[in-house]
C-alpha cells in the first residue's frame, strides 16, 4: 500500500532488523522498543486495522500468533512469559495503519496497560 511504512519495510525500501519471514508474514524489531524484546509481527497483506479483518483472514491472524510464539521461544522469553498486543484505532494508540502484533518480553509487565 502506497505510503505505508510497514509495506515499505516489506519491500525493503526502508531498513529494519528482520528476525523472521515466510510467505505470508514478516517480523522485525520495533524502532522504539518498550521492552528488552519488542518485535512487530505483520502480515504481508495490507490490512489497516483489526476493524477491517474479514473472515477470510482468520487463518492469517492465527498464523501471526503462531509466528510470534516461535519468535518468543527463539528470544528465550517463552518460559517467563510475554505479551502480545494489537492496538486498534486512535484511542488505543495505533500509529501505523498496517495491522501488527507487538511481541513484548524480557521484563515484568504491569496490568492494566496505560
Ligand atoms: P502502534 O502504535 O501499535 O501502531 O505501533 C507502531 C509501532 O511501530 C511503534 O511501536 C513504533 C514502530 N515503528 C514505527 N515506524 C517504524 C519503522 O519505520 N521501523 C520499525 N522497525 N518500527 C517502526
Amino acid at each position: 500500500m502506497e505510503g505505508c511504512m510497514f509495506c515499505k519495510i516489506l519491500k525493503r525500501e526502508i531498513p529494519a532488523t528482520i528476525v523472521y519471514e515466510d510467505e505470508i508474514s514478516l517480523a522485525f524489531r520495533d524502532i522504539s522498543p518498550k521492552a528488552p524484546t519488542h518485535i512487530l509481527v505483520i502480515p504481508k497483506k495490507h490490512i489497516r486495522t483489526v476493524v477491517e479483518v474479514k473472515e477470510e483472514d482468520n487463518s492469517l491472524l492465527g498464523h501471526l500468533i503462531y509466528v510470534a510464539n516461535g519468535i518468543a521461544k527463539k528470544e528465550g522469553i517463552s518460559e517467563k512469559g510475554f505479551r502480545l498486543v494489537i492496538n486498534c484505532g486512535l484511542e488505543s494508540g495505533q500509529s501505523v495503519w498496517h495491522i501488527h502484533i507487538h511481541l513484548l518480553g524480557g521484563r515484568k509487565m504491569t496490568w492494566p496497560p496505560g
